[in-house]
């Protein structure tokens, strides 16, 4: 069974897209921490960073390098968490790496990416 972001990635589930390239994508977060909370994925299904081949990770960065300071810039932020949660017991919900591009506020008295406090 394909994880929900395999589903996202190919078109068969809808999300809020925000970017998009032959190996990578990024859509909004369902359920948002913060205004403008983003998640960038491989659109290939590897559960673990450990499971990313080098190639990957390395457009994986470039996508997560562009669109930190236009996600920033979308909500006016002062600063962003981003941040990888590799493993369920570090608070991965969905076997499918993703990166949180999580948009902070002076004073927003911390987050927290589903076990990332800040
Ligand atoms: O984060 C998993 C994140 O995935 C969590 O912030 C909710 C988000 N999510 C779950 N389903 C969807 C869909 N369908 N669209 C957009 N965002 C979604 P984790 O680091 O695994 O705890």
């Amino acid at each position: 069974m394909p994880t929900i972001f395999s589903q996202i990635a190919a078109g068969e589930i809808p999300a809020r897209v925000v970017y998009e390239d032959e190996t990578t994508m990024a859509f909004l977060d369902a359920t948002p921490l913060a205004p403008g909370h983003t998640l960038v994925i491989p659109k290939d299904e590897y559960p673990r960073l450990n499971d990313v081949p080098a190639d990957v990770a390395s457009e994986l960065y470039a996508t997560i390098h562009q669109l930190v300071p236009a996600v920033e810039a979308a909500v006016d932020a002062d600063a962003s968490t981003v941040a990888f949660n590799n493993g369920e017991a570090a608070g991965q919900e969905v076997p499918h790496v993703h990166c949180h591009i999580l948009p902070r506020f002076e004073g927003d008295g911390g987050s927290n990416v589903h076990g990332i406090a800040g």
